[in-house]
């Protein structure tokens, strides 16, 4: 028997859980359509004349590839005339973009990153789309930057897709954690995993080790104490992964456990971090303890931080319980470690 769809899997959803109802479910399948498109055009690669630079810059500086625009124009587009939606931001726009008056407007307010780890694009390395779902606060119709800024434990959803050799759309609604493989042939997504669980404990790290004389001490401790392997103090051997894409590293930890962590260090600190907490690390975070992992800042609960704005940078430590909780404990209480 063929797996099931993604269709099926949210009406059935729908039918289990009063958090699901039939806007969020078109908002996902919505979502889910855009990935499909975003996957089609990174297949062409140089063929359709997608890789390289855009030319331009995003509100945090940063270079645009070509695809980083064209991802976001295709779930911006995707997503406008649905229904389902009072607005939508993103990494790659300085302000949250109103739905157009024009369509009706919807309840849920959604925020994405259209296709994270762009440094890997013109390598052909795996890329993704990680999107986060929070709800429009009661009687706000045109919702502004001040309506986004809810802790990640309000996310009604959240998913990446992940474009490797195989196309992967990863989703919780709160509910556990369920991955669907796209079917090319017949362009759908099904579902080949249910309930995804992540190891408890995990001999597998993952950090950019180049910024290690940038990091904070109790960093550098924990760092140095899983590189002395089985001789050192954590008396087993670790191995270490960095593959430069946060949905590549998740997407690994979440079928054979690992941590993934960029911390605070001295070139980020002015900014808070590196990764951006509404739309990569608190979608990420709600996978990830849904499948029964642990997300931390280093010192307290990731998806508590109270943002204060958009674009807002976060440490990151997140992946196998047991493991995220010896780092943060690094952190927080350096004699105990
Ligand atoms: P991006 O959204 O501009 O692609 O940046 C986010 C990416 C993450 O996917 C990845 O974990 C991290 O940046 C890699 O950073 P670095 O290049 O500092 O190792
Ligand atoms: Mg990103």
């Amino acid at each position: 028997m063929q797996p099931i769809s993604l269709t099926q899997h949210l009406i059935e959803e729908q039918r289990r859980h009063a958090n699901v109802n039939a806007e969020l479910r078109l908002l996902v399948e919505v979502v889910a359509r855009a990935c499909k498109r975003i996957s089609i055009a990174l297949g062409k690669g140089a063929l359709g004349g997608v890789l390289g630079e855009a030319g331009t810059g995003n509100v945090q500086g940063e270079a645009q590839k070509k695809l980083d625009v064209i991802s976001n124009e295709i779930l911006l587009e995707a997503n406008a005339w649905g229904g389902h939606l009072a607005a939508c931001a993103s990494e790659e726009m300085a302000d949250p973009y109103p739905i157009p008056d024009v369509y009706p407007k919807g309840n849920y307010l959604l925020l994405f990153d259209p296709l994270d780890g762009s440094s890997n694009i013109d390598v052909n390395i795996s890329v993704g789309t990680i999107f986060s779902v929070l709800r429009c606060p009661e009687g706000v119709v045109n919702p502004t930057e001040k309506e986004f800024l809810q802790p990640g434990t309000q996310q009604v959803a959240a998913g990446y897709c992940a474009y490797g050799p195989n196309t992967l759309l990863v989703l919780t609604t709160g509910h556990g954690v369920n991955v669907f493989t796209l079917d090319r042939e017949i362009g759908s997504f099904r579902l080949t995993r249910a309930n995804a669980i992540i190891p408890e404990d995990t001999s597998e790290f993952a950090i950019n080790a180049s910024n290690q004389r940038f990091w904070e001490p109790p960093m550098q401790r924990y760092v140095a104490d899983l590189l002395a392997g089985a001789t050192g103090p954590r008396g087993r051997d670790f191995n270490m992964r960095w593959v430069g894409s946060m949905v590549g590293d998740v997407h690994r930890i979440l079928t054979r456990g690992g941590v993934f962590i960029y911390p605070l260090d001295a070139k980020v600190k002015a900014k808070g971090g590196r990764l951006r907490l509404l739309y990569e690390a608190n979608p990420m975070s709600f996978i990830v303890e849904q499948a029964g992992g642990a997300a931390t800042t280093g010192r307290s609960r990731l998806m508590e931080v109270q943002p204060e704005h958009l674009h807002q940078r976060v440490p990151v430590f997140l992946g196998s319980k047991h493991e995220v909780e010896t780092a943060t404990r690094y952190h927080l209480d350096p004699a105990a470690a």
